[in-house]
């Protein structure tokens, strides 16, 4: 663990040891009561029912409903096949708009199944879908609008409905980010016609690999219960098709396990956010993306922008200085899913009509937060970032040499 103080000659870069001997990762799994799980996973083994809707995944479903309110929740394998089977469900085709800014799980969801994401702009304030973009992307083959609670901060989900509604599309949301959040009061996961968590490890709340279907709607739910199981409705009998989308009990466990500590997590995470919001204050060039209060939020990401002209360092700069100090920060989601293959050669243009997506693309930094990094480690981050910052034109020239 380093020191809070730094000098620009201890940097990494100069040759000397990084402030971090072990690498601080961003997207460490939070693990939840270990003695508790252990007991989950024995009584599963002694009761050896594995899979295939068992009681674990049954008592997670009925939890995550009551939490977020929903009346029904599908629990998954992982968020990306829930995506799958909700946009296969609600029977989308054509054309589906998207932003580019996301992870490229939700672009491949839809092409997966050739319908094509069409990359709507977003808003540089919120990172969010710009909603006024819309309607100059829908055409007589838009099926639907898939918005993205990117960094588990709403859309704007009022006016994409009123859209929705005009234009006679379809809704649903990747919620990927955004469990344990609301959108005026209400839990995420009771919008559109079905709201998809991701339940991936790197996900403040983690069942290993894990998503799910949150959705109020009856017989939307039934099919997508069977899409996830083959498409099976009973012994022999088939009437969709399905795939194979179900969660193991051992996920479910880890969930069930999570879960009982889901607040302290948000804990953290909420300490961890201020502690980077106090130690980056007044630094130039930097800005650390705001939760909204009012709301109930699970800050686990910590999102930062880089301003070039007032750092005199770039994102990619400033990338290079923490890599080689072991904070192994990340640049999501450069450099966004229109400029990745294949949408880089099915819409080698797409850019030009998302202008704030590749301006956000470029300044993004994520930084390592939840309950593998403390108070003192967070400080001696900022310290980092602080001093390159101040010894600029030193870090370009440094960089350059050893470029
Ligand atoms: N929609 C959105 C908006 C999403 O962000 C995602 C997933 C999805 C849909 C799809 O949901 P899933 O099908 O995944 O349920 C990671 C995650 O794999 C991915 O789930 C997540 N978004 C995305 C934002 O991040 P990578 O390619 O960055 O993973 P990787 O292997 O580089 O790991 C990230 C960091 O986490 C590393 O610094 C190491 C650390 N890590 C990772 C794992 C797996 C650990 O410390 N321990 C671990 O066990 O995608």
């Amino acid at each position: 663990m380093g020191t809070q103080k730094k000098a620009i000659h201890d940097l990494a870069i100069w040759g000397n040891a990084p402030s971090f001997k072990e690498p601080l990762h961003v997207g460490r799994p939070n693990i939840g009561n270990r003695q508790h799980f252990l007991q989950l996973i024995n009584d599963m083994l002694d009761r050896k029912w594995l899979t295939n809707d068992g009681p674990y995944v049954t008592a997670f479903e009925k939890k995550i409903s009551e939490y977020t309110g929903a009346k029904h929740c599908i629990a998954m394998c992982n968020g990306t096949i829930a995506l799958e089977i909700v946009i296969r469900a609600l029977e989308l085709k054509g054309e589906v708009i998207v932003p580019s800014f996301t992870f490229i799980a939700t672009a491949h969801s839809l092409q997966w199944q050739e319908i094509t994401p069409v990359f709507c702009d977003i808003d540089s304030r919120t990172h969010l879908i710009d909603v006024n973009k819309i309607e100059k992307m829908i055409t007589p083959r838009t099926t639907g609008i898939l918005g993205v609670h990117t960094w588990g901060r709403p859309c704007d989900i009022t006016t994409l409905e009123s859209l929705a509604l005009k234009y006679k599309l379809k809704l649903i949301f990747d919620a990927a980010h955004a469990f344990g959040c609301s959108y005026n009061g209400k839990m995420i996961g009771n919008f559109g016609s079905a709201e998809v968590f991701s339940f991936h490890a790197t996900k403040c709340f983690n069942t290993f690999e894990g998503g799910a279907v949150l959705t109020n709607n009856d017989a939307l739910a039934e099919k997508i219960r069977l899409m996830k199981n083959f498409g099976f409705a009973g012994y022999d009998n088939v009437i969709y098709i399905g795939t194979n989308g179900k969660i193991t009990e051992v996920c479910a466990a880890m969930g069930l396990t999570n879960l009982e500590g889901f607040e302290d997590i948000v804990a953290v995470n909420c300490n961890n956010y201020e502690c980077y919001k106090a130690e980056l204050r007044n630094i130039p060039g930097i800005s650390l993306l705001p939760y909204n209060k009012n709301e109930k939020q699970n800050y686990q990401y910590i999102v930062l922008e880089i301003d070039e002209t007032k750092a005199g360092l770039n994102r990619d700069d400033i990338l290079k200085v923490l890599h080689s100090e072991n904070v192994l920060a990340r640049r999501y989601f450069y450099p966004g899913c229109h400029c990745m293959a294949p949408y880089n050669a099915y819409f080698p243009h797409a850019g030009l009509l998302l202008e704030e997506t590749d301006r956000v693309a470029h300044r993004v930094l994520v930084m390592p937060t939840g309950t593998s990094i403390d108070d003192t480690q967070i400080k001696t981050i900022c310290s980092i970032i602080r001093v390159a910052i101040d010894n600029s034109s030193f870090i370009k020239n440094k960089l350059m040499d050893i470029s």
